[in-house]
C-alpha cells in the first residue's frame, strides 16, 4: 500500500493512501485519519496545476527559468532580494529553499499571517505550545471550543467530541455551536474579558487548584489582583456575557475533565498574545495542565524540541504581514498567495507592482501568479520526498515520493541547483535530511512515528519557561474603541478552500437585519479603501458582524496594514468597517 501524508496547512495531517487508480483515500488504520479525507484531497486531482514555467508571460523550459533567476540574482544586491514563504505545503523540506537564500544574503521574514500573536502569549505562560491531540481530548468530559470551527478546519477532532458536553464561544452560530450545550455568541474581541470574568467567578466559587498553583505556577497573586481590581460590572460590560451564562459554564465544568480547543479567531487582534495568555491563565487556575483528558490546544508547535535542519541563522528583518514588496528588486514568493492572503491588499498590490522581478513558485495559478514575472511550477506532495509534522496531534507523517512526473521542480532540487550555480557547498541528499530529522526527533508509538517530546499529559512534568513554572498574566494594553460605529469584519475559513487553494468564495456574508438579499451588492469601507461585494445573507452572524472567507479575491482589501503588539502576527479583525447602504 502506498501511503503518504496530506501536505496542507491543517490541524489533522491525514495519512493518505494512493490507490492504483491514482485516487487518494484516507488511511483506515491511522488513529486520527480513520479512513476519511476532506474536500481538498478528495478532489485534489481536479484542480488544475501550472504545468510549464513562464518568463514574462511566455512558456519556457525549467532550465531557462532557472537561468533567468540565477542571472537576476547574480546582478542584484542580495539584501534587495526578498525570500517570502507561505504555508501552501507544510512539509519539512519546503524550507530547504531558505537555506540557499540565506547563504545568498536575501532578506528573510519574521512573524506571520496565522497564529503568531497567540503563540507568543502561550510561550510567555507555558514556554511552549505542546499539541492537545484528539487522543487526549477523547478522555475529557467537557470540551470548550473557543474561536475554532472544528467541523470545517479540524474535522478529525470531531470523533473525540462525541458524547462530551460542548461549550462553544464564537460570534457565529457554527455547525458545532448548533450542537453545543452552551453557545456564547460572543462579541468579537471580547474573549480576554470573558476569560477574566470566568477566572474571577471561578475563584469566588473556590474552583482554583490550590496545590497546582502553589507548586507549579508563578504570579498568581498578581493575576488575581488584576482581576479583582477590575470592577465586576466592567468585566461583564467588556465581555458582553451575562453572569448567568458564566455561572452555567462554570457549573458545567466544575470538577470535570476539561479540554479547551482555541482557534485563531480569538487572536486576530493587536493584543492577541494577551488573549491566549488570559485563556491559559483561566485553565491554569483550574489546574487543567497536569490532568488527564485536560489542557488547552491551539495551533500548536509541532516542531517543539525538534532540531530544524533549515532553521535560519541570520537575523530576519522583514515583518511578514506588512512587508513592503516594493522595496525589493527581486521577490521570491513560494507556496503563498500574498495578493489575497496578506492584510491590506491595496498595499500589497502596490508593492508587487513596484518590485522589479517577482518570482512565484507554486502549484496553482492565482492572484499572485498573475502578477509575477517568472513562474516556477512546483511538484505536488506525491512527487517529492518530505516529512510532515502536525499542529494538532503528535504523529509525524512520512511523505515518500510516490509518483514520477515531468512537471515542476521540488523545493530541494531548486535549492540544490541554485546552490551549485553559486558555488555553495553541496547539500546532503534529501533522504539524508529526512532521515536525520526522524532519528534526532522522533520515536515509535504503536507502530507509528511520533515526536520524541510527545507525552500523554502535556506539562505534567514541567513547563518550558525559564523557571519551569506556569506564568500567570497580570497586565495588558487595550486601546480599542468598541463604541466606534461600524461592523466587525470576520476573517474565517470555509470547507472547500484551504486559504486560497482550491474552490474560493468571494461573497460577503451579512446579517439578516441589514435587510439585504442574496445577490445584492454592498459597498464596504474603512478609513482608506472601499470595496464592493456581492452579498449572501447569513443567519449565523451577529447583527454587528460581516464576514469574508479566507482566499476570496477581495477578502483583505479592508483588513488593516498593522501587526500584533507581540509576535508580528497579522491582525485581520482589529478594525471595524462601515457600510454604504442606500
Ligand atoms: N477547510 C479549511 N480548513 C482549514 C483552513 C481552511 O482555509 N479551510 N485553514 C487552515 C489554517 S491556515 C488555520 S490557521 C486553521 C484555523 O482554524 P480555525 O481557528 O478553526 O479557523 P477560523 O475560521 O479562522 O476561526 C475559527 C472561528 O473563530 C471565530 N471567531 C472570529 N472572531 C472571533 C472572536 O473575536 N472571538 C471568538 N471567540 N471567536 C471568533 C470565527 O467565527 C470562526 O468560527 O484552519 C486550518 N484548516
Ligand atoms: N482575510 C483573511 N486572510 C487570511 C486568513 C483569513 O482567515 N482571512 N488566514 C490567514 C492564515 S491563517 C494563513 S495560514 C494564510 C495562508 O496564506 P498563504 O500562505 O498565502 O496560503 P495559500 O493562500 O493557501 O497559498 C498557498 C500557495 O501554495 C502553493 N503550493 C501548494 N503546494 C505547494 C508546494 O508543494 N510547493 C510550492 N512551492 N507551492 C505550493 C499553492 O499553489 C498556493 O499558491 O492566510 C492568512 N490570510
Ligand atoms: S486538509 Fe486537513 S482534513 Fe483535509 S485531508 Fe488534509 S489533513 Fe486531512
Ligand atoms: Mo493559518
Amino acid at each position: 500500500m502506498k501511503t503518504t501524508t496530506c501536505p496542507l496547512d491543517c490541524f489533522d495531517s491525514c495519512c493518505v493512501v494512493l490507490g492504483d487508480d491514482g485516487k487518494l483515500k484516507g488511511d483506515k488504520n491511522h488513529p486520527i485519519t480513520k479512513g476519511f479525507l476532506c474536500h481538498h484531497l478528495n478532489n485534489y486531482h481536479k484542480f488544475e496545476r501550472i504545468k510549464k514555467p513562464r518568463l514574462d508571460g511566455k512558456e519556457v523550459s525549467m532550465e531557462a527559468a532557472i537561468d533567468a533567476l540565477v542571472k537576476k540574482l547574480k546582478k542584484s544586491e542580495p539584501s534587495k532580494v526578498l525570500y517570502f514563504k507561505g504555508s501552501g505545503n507544510l512539509g519539512v523540506m519546503q524550507s530547504s529553499t531558505r537555506m540557499f537564500f540565506e547563504k545568498y544574503g536575501a532578506s528573510l521574514t519574521k512573524g506571520g499571517l496565522c497564529e503568531e500573536a497567540g503563540i507568543f502569549g502561550i510561550e510567555e505562560g507555558r514556554g511552549a505550545a505542546l499539541p492537545l491531540s484528539p487522543n487526549i481530548v477523547k478522555n475529557s468530559d467537557v470540551v470548550i471550543i473557543w474561536g475554532r470551527n472544528n467541523s470545517i478546519t479540524n474535522s478529525h477532532m470531531l470523533p473525540a467530541l462525541k458524547g462530551k458536553k460542548l461549550i462553544v464561544i464564537d460570534p457565529r452560530i457554527t455547525d458545532i455551536a448548533q450542537r453545543a450545550d452552551i453557545h456564547v455568541q460572543i462579541k468579537p474581541r471580547c474573549d480576554l474579558y470573558l476569560a477574566m470574568l470566568l477566572s474571577r467567578i471561578a475563584y469566588m466559587e473556590q474552583m482554583e487548584d490550590v496545590d497546582f498553583i502553589e507548586k507549579r505556577c508563578e504570579n498568581f497573586d498578581y493575576f488575581m489582583d488584576e482581576i479583582n481590581g477590575t470592577p465586576m460590572v466592567k468585566l461583564i460590560e467588556k465581555s458582553g456575557v451575562e453572569l448567568g451564562m458564566v455561572g452555567d459554564i462554570l457549573s458545567m465544568i466544575k470538577g470535570k475533565k476539561v479540554s479547551i480547543l482555541v482557534g485563531i479567531g480569538v487572536q486576530k487582534y493587536s493584543f492577541g498574545h494577551s488573549v491566549l495568555r488570559a485563556i491559559d491563565s483561566f485553565a491554569a487556575l483550574l489546574g487543567l495542565f497536569e490532568k488527564e483528558g485536560c489542557g488547552v490546544g491551539f495551533i500548536d508547535d509541532s516542531s517543539f524540541g525538534f532540531g530544524k535542519p533549515f532553521k535560519a541563522k541570520r537575523e530576519k528583518t522583514q515583518i511578514m504581514p506588512i512587508v513592503d514588496f516594493g522595496k525589493f528588486d527581486i521577490c521570491f514568493i513560494q507556496g503563498s498567495n500574498p495578493m489575497t492572503q496578506l492584510p491590506c491588499t491595496p498595499k500589497v498590490k502596490e508593492g508587487i507592482e513596484k518590485s522589479r522581478f517577482v518570482v512565484y513558485f507554486g502549484l496553482h495559478e492565482n492572484e499572485t501568479s498573475k502578477m509575477a514575472d517568472l513562474i516556477i511550477p512546483a511538484k505536488t506532495f506525491l512527487e517529492k520526498e518530505d516529512l510532515k509534522l502536525s499542529y494538532g496531534h503528535e504523529y509525524v507523517g512520512f511523505m515518500p515520493k510516490l509518483i514520477d512526473s515531468s512537471i515542476g521542480i521540488s523545493e530541494y532540487s531548486l535549492c540544490s541547483i541554485l546552490s551549485k550555480r553559486f558555488g555553495y557547498e553541496d547539500l546532503k541528499s534529501e533522504k539524508e535530511y529526512i532521515k536525520d530529522v526522524i532519528s534526532d526527533n522522533t520515536t515509535q508509538k504503536d507502530g507509528l512515528l511520533v515526536s520524541k517530546h510527545s507525552v500523554d499529559v502535556p506539562y505534567k512534568e514541567k513547563f518550558y519557561t525559564d523557571d519551569g513554572k506556569f506564568q500567570f498574566f497580570d497586565e495588558f494594553d487595550d486601546d480599542f474603541d468598541e463604541q466606534e460605529e461600524g461592523f466587525y469584519l470576520l476573517a474565517v475559513k470555509q470547507n472547500k478552500s484551504l486559504n486560497s487553494q482550491f474552490v474560493t468564495d468571494d461573497f460577503l456574508r451579512v446579517p439578516k437585519t441589514l435587510g439585504l438579499k442574496n445577490g445584492d451588492f454592498l459597498k464596504v469601507k474603512n478609513d482608506k479603501y472601499e470595496c464592493e461585494y456581492e452579498v449572501r445573507v447569513d443567519e449565523s452572524l451577529r447583527d454587528d458582524c460581516l464576514s469574508l472567507y479566507s482566499g476570496g479575491k477581495n477578502c483583505n482589501v479592508l483588513t488593516p496594514f498593522r501587526v500584533s503588539d507581540e509576535g508580528w502576527g497579522a491582525i485581520y479583525q482589529e478594525e471595524k468597517v462601515k457600510i454604504e447602504n442606500d
